[in-house]
C-alpha cells in the first residue's frame, strides 16, 4: 500500500515514480511500515540481544542468513522447529538472506559455476553446493517471510564485461530461483546487480521484472565504492524499478546513506553496522551528543560522565546508564556492555527511519531532511 507518494517524474512516461514515500508491508500478522531498517540476526540472534530485546525498540523485522543457518543448525532442526519464528521465539517477520554474498566474504575456497557456488565452508570446511534451487528450498525450510534470491555480489572493481556476465548469471540464477518455489504464500524477491555501470543495472532490472517478483533488491553496492557513486548507481537504478512493490538496498545502514537512500525511492535496509559497532564499542550519537556523530565509549574523556550516551535517546540505555558506567563496562570486558551498546545503536537507526517516515508522510521531508541529516548525519 504506497499511502504518500512524491513523484519528481512525472513527465518521463517511461519512468516509475520515483522518491520517498511510505509504506505498509503485510506479512501475516506483521505489519511494517517502510522505510524501515533491518537489525541482522546472522545465526538465530541479533548478537547479544534477545528477541524481546530487539522488539521493545521497536523493530518487527530482523534479517537470518541461509549460509550459516543451514551449516549450523541445520535444516532437520529447522524443519522440527517448524522454521526460525519458533525456534528463535521472535514474533516479527524474518527475512533471509540467500547466501550469495556470504559465500564470497567468508568462505576461504570457493568457485562460481552455472550451477551455482561450491564453497569449503567456514566451520568445518566441509565442500557444500548452494544452487538457486537449494537456497530456495533452505530458506523455505528456515520458513522466511521474504527469501532472496541466490546470486553473485560482483566484485569490485570489475570490467563492464566482467560486471555484464557476473550480471547475466544472477538472472538466469534468480529465474530458476522463481521456478523452484513449492511454498507459494512467501514472498520472494529480486536482486538486482551489474557493478558500477548504470547501463546494467537497468538490464538488470528490466530481466527481473519478468519474473514478478514479491519485492527487488538492489546488491553489489557499499563494496568499496566512494558514496558519490552508490548514488549515482542508486539514482541509475530506482526510476527502473517497480513502483509497487518494495525496493530494498542490501548491506547499507550508515546513517547520511539511509537519509540519501530513502530520499530516492528505498524502502528497506539491512546493516551489521549497529551491532558490530556496538561491539567495537562505537555508538552514534545525536549532533547535540557529538559534533561527529559517534563517540567512542573507551575513550578516556567519558571516565566519570554522568551523561547517557545520547540526551535526546529514549532508549534503554539511555534512560538507565551513565557513560562511565557503560566505558567502565566496555573496559573491564563485561559482556553486558554488547547488549546496552546494541541496544543503543539500534534504537538510533530506528528513531532515524522513524524521523524520515514522519516527514515524508506529512509531505515536508524536503524541509526536514537537512536538519534530520544535521541530527543523526552530522559531518557527512
Ligand atoms: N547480495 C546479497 N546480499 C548482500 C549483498 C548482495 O549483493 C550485499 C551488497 N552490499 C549485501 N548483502 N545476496
Ligand atoms: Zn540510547
Amino acid at each position: 500500500v504506497i499511502e504518500k507518494g512524491i513523484a519528481t517524474n512525472e513527465d518521463l512516461s517511461l519512468l516509475e515514480k520515483v522518491g520517498p514515500r511510505v509504506t505498509k508491508l503485510k506479512f501475516g500478522n506483521v505489519e511494517l511500515e517502510t522505510p524501515i531498517f533491518m537489525p541482522v540476526g546472522t545465526v538465530g540472534s541479533v548478537k547479544s540481544l534477545s528477541p524481546e530485546d530487539v522488539y521493545s525498540i521497536g523493530y518487527k523485522i530482523i534479517l537470518g542468513n541461509t549460509y550459516h543457518l543451514n551449516l549450523r543448525p541445520g535444516m532437520d532442526l529447522m524443519r522440527e522447529f517448524n522454521g526460525l519464528h519458533e525456534f528463535m521465539r521472535w514474533p516479527g517477520a524474518i527475512l533471509t538472506d540467500s547466501g550469495g554474498f556470504q559465500v564470497m566474504s567468508l568462505a576461504k575456497i570457493r568457485k562460481l559455476t552455472e550451477e551455482g557456488a561450491t564453497f569449503a565452508n567456514h566451520i568445518n570446511g566441509a565442500k557444500i553446493t548452494l544452487t538457486p534451487e537449494s537456497v530456495v528450498q533452505i530458506q523455505e525450510d528456515i520458513d522466511s517471510d521474504i527469501q532472496m534470491v541466490l546470486d553473485e555480489c560482483t566484485p569490485y572493481p570489475a570490467t563492464h564485461a566482467e560486471a555484464l556476465s557476473s550480471m547475466e548469471r544472477s538472472m538466469r540464477w534468480a529465474t530458476r530461483a522463481r521456478s523452484a518455489r513449492k511454498k507459494l504464500n512467501r514472498a520472494q524477491f529480486g536482486i538486482v546487480q551489474g557493478g558500477m555501470y548504470g547501463d546494467l543495472r537497468v538490464k538488470s532490472v528490466k530481466q527481473l521484472i519478468e519474473n514478478n517478483f514479491e519485492g527487488y533488491a538492489i546488491g553489489g553496492l557499499s563494496v568499496g565504492e566512494s558514496k558519490r557513486e552508490m548514488r549515482r548507481l542508486l539514482s541509475a537504478t530506482i526510476p527502473w524499478m517497480p513502483h509497487d512493490k518494495p525496493r530494498y538496498l542490501m548491506g547499507v545502514g550508515a546513517p547520511d546513506d539511509l537519509i540519501d537512500a530513502i530520499l530516492l525511492g528505498i524502502d528497506m535496509f539491512d546493516c551489521v553496522m549497529p551491532t558490530r559497532n556496538a561491539r567495537n564499542g562505537s555508538v552514534f550519537v545525536r549532533s547535540s551528543s557529538s559534533a561527529n556523530g559517534k563517540i567512542q565509549i573507551k575513550n578516556s574523556i567519558h571516565k566519570s560522565s554522568k551523561e547517557p550516551l545520547d540526551s535526546l535517546c529514549n532508549c534503554y540505555t539511555c534512560k538507565n546508564y551513565s557513560r562511565a558506567y557503560l566505558r567502565h563496562l566496555f573496559v573491564a570486558e563485561e559482556l553486558l556492555v554488547f547488549r546496552l551498546l546494541s541496544i543503543h545503536n539500534l534504537q538510533f537507526l530506528f528513531d532515524l527511519t522513524y524521523e524520515m517516515r514522519e516527514s515524508i508522510r506529512s509531505g515536508n521531508i524536503f524541509e526536514n531532511v537537512s536538519e534530520i541529516r544535521r541530527i543523526f548525519a552530522p559531518g557527512s
